[in-house]
Order: structure tokens, then C-alpha cells, then sequence
């Protein structure tokens, strides 16, 4: 049995964020996967052994069954000891990240992305428009800071890097964003970590059958 268990599928960016950090530290893992899209998350017995919460990711290590990405990701830096904060300061400044990166980047890029070529269901147009003009405003943040920094925070890759970035690899037909021309810099950043040593795709690194999106729209970029 490895040393660390994630619960996670193939769609999950933010399976994604704690299996790549995994993957780039050379860890010693495995991946259990999980019906999302055939309900799985939503059965009683799921919620009862694994997330009450209803959520994928899950890890579990030495006993302990741990959710939420972002307290994932600092599990993982802690017991590898990689892409972890340096001072007090940089821990605070990759929790600032962790956390817009939880409420407006992930969330509505996400959420958009379910909604525009995952979910059974088309959309109502307005309700996607909202979330990408969200989306598009979180983007702009980021693209921004990463201007002017190869990293987030710290100026080398870390767990915060790894938060944001979690959705980023989706094909932008898939995603509804072609990166390279909508925003570079973010672009540029999302090709450092590519870059890393251990570092694989989603569709790689993770279980599960990779399905076409069910609706096509204009890519944006
Ligand atoms: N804030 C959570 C979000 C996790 C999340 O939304 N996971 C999705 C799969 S990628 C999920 O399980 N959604 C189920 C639901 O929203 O009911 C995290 O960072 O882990």
C-alpha cells in the first residue's frame, strides 16, 4: 500500500492541485478513484466513510482522512517538506492566494467549466455569462501579480502555485479559455510548472474516462 491515498477522478482540478504536488514531489501515492459523475459523492455511504462535506479531493495518510484542497496542500508541504512556506510572512501571503484562489479564481473558472462542458444539463446563457465575467475578473488579478513574479509567492514554486493552477491544464475546448493569447502571463506560469520535474496532466495523472464537453462555444483568447 503507498504511503499516501487520494480520493479524486480525472475532472477534478482540485484533485488535481494535491495529485500533482504528489507527482512533483516525488512522493509515494496512490489514487482511489471516485464515480463523481456517476453520483458517488452523493450517496449516504460516501458522506458517511469518506467526506461528510461531499467533496472530492480526499487524502488519507498515517490514519488521518484530511479534505479541502488548500489543507491538503499544506498537509503535503508539511510532511514532504516541499513547496512550503520559508517565514511567517510567505505562509500568510500563500494563504491570501489559497484563499481568493478557493472563493473567485477556481470557484467561478470551475464552475464555469462544468457548466459549459460537463454538466448533463445546458446552461442558462445568462447564468454562464455571470461566471465568466467572474472568472475574467480573478484572471485579470492573477495575470497581473504574474507579470512582474515567475511565482506566486516567494518567487519559486509553491503549494499556493499548486492551488491555482489546478484547472489550468483543461483543454480550452473543455475549459472555454485558450490561455496563451487571453492571458500570457498566466500562460507563461501555468508552462513553469508544466516544466517541473514529475509534473503530468490531469488526464494523465489521474483515473477515469475522459469524456468529450457536451456543448461547443467560442474560445476565448
Ligand atoms: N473547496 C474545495 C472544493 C472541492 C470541490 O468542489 N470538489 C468538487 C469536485 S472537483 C466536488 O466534489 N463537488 C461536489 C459538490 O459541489 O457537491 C476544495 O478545494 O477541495
Amino acid at each position: 500500500m503507498a504511503e499516501f491515498t487520494l480520493h479524486c477522478f480525472c475532472q477534478s482540478g482540485n484533485a488535481f492541485k494535491a495529485a500533482s504536488l504528489l507527482a512533483c514531489a516525488g512522493a509515494d501515492w496512490e489514487a482511489v478513484f471516485v464515480d463523481f459523475l456517476g453520483g458517488e459523492t452523493r450517496t449516504p455511504a460516501w458522506r458517511e466513510q469518506v467526506n461528510e462535506m461531499g467533496e472530492v479531493p480526499v487524502l488519507e495518510h498515517r490514519g488521518l482522512k484530511l479534505s479541502q484542497s488548500g489543507v491538503i496542500l499544506d498537509y503535503l508541504a508539511e510532511a514532504l517538506g516541499r513547496f512550503g512556506a520559508e517565514s511567517p510572512e510567505e505562509k500568510r501571503e500563500i494563504w491570501r492566494w489559497i484563499l481568493f484562489d478557493n472563493h473567485k479564481f477556481t470557484s467561478y473558472f470551475a464552475t464555469h467549466r462544468w457548466l459549459r462542458s460537463l454538466a448533463p444539463a445546458a446552461p442558462e446563457p445568462a447564468v454562464l455569462a455571470f461566471l465568466e465575467a467572474r472568472a475574467d475578473a480573478a484572471f485579470a488579478v492573477v495575470e497581473k501579480h504574474l507579470e512582474s513574479q515567475d511565482f506566486l509567492v516567494g518567487g519559486r514554486p509553491t503549494i499556493a502555485d499548486f492551488s491555482l493552477s489546478g484547472y489550468l491544464f483543461y483543454p480550452p475546448e473543455e475549459t472555454g479559455y485558450d490561455l496563451a493569447g487571453a492571458f500570457p502571463a498566466v500562460h507563461a506560469w501555468s508552462q513553469r510548472l508544466a516544466a517541473l520535474p514529475g509534473w503530468q496532466p490531469p488526464y494523465e495523472l489521474l483515473p477515469g474516462e475522459r469524456i468529450a464537453p457536451r456543448r461547443s462555444y467560442p474560445i476565448k483568447g
